[in-house]
């Protein structure tokens, strides 16, 4: 019989923790099998964030930091500018990234550091439970916004166009983890973004749309159905910046 698919040797036997239905475990899969199908598992230290995010530390079988609140891009221009040969990328949530976090996501992309952030955009703090983010979208309930989001908490910020405004990235792209065509397009382009670095291109950021079915309090079924009729409306998929295609 033929085999077809076989368990990255990058995942741990181990259990990751998550709720069920949580997507950050398939972008644990997906990042595990780019980095065996690219050879980098002993040179890879992963730079995590603080919120779910960081429990994929449990499985992924490479070095890890956790990084303070929001610093995983300060953190990861640190070790990849002194560790030259080691393979960095940041993974952060968007309560980290875009809220907390914004200045050191704003001043590593404008510094076109050579390493990839993987962005993980589920509209919600999910760690400390439910709390609104600056992704959360108008209507979207949160425990600090019981009756959904209006304007007068802001509106959703758009990191890839945000980060589009600025010279020095590589590759931007906005994916969604809501169906299997689109997790597989999710690991194309996370691939690309890890081969940016090894190829010494510079900054790659990697926005994945995500959920948080405990949270929104929906099953892991409709938390999907309410990606796709809502959150990919909101932020739509594809490439925001390719420099790369254009050296290819
Ligand atoms: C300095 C600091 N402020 C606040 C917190 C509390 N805190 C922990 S995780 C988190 C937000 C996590 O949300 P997000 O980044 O969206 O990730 P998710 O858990 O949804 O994947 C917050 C506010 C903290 N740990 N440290």
């Amino acid at each position: 019989m033929e085999k077809i698919y076989s368990r990255s040797d990058v995942l741990l036997d181990a259990n990751m923790g998550y709720c069920p239905g949580c997507l950050h475990g398939v972008i644990a899969k997906i990042v595990a099998e780019v980095i065996e199908e690219l050879g980098i598992r002993d040179d890879t230290i992963a730079v995590l964030p603080i919120g779910c995010g960081a429990l994929i530390s449990s499985v992924l079988d490479t070095d890890a930091i956790i990084a303070l609140h929001g610093r995983a891009p300060a953190v990861a221009t640190g070790l990849k500018r002194t560790a030259t040969e080691k393979f960095i990328f940041a993974y952060q949530g968007d309560g980290d990234l875009a809220s907390i976090g914004l200045a050191e996501i704003m001043h590593a992309a404008n510094r076109g550091e050579n390493f990839p952030v993987l962005f993980v955009n589920n509209g919600i703090f999910g760690m400390t439970g439910g709390q609104m983010a600056p992704t959360t979208l108008i209507g979207q309930k949160a425990t600090t916004a019981k009756s959904g989001r209006t304007p007068l908490e802001g509106y959703p910020m758009h990191m890839c166009e945000i980060i589009s405004t600025l010279k020095a990235p590589v590759y931007i792209e906005r994916c969604s983890l809501d169906s299997p065509q689109h997790i597989l397009a999710a690991k194309k382009a996370i691939k690309k973004a890890f081969m940016n670095e090894i190829e010494g291109k510079g900054f790659s950021f990697i926005e994945l749309l995500s959920n948080c079915p405990t949270n929104w309090s929906m099953s892991p079924q409709k938390s999907l159905e309410y990606m796709r009729e809502h959150t990919i409306a909101e932020f739509p998929l594809g490439v925001y910046r390719d420099e790369t295609a254009k050296e290819d």
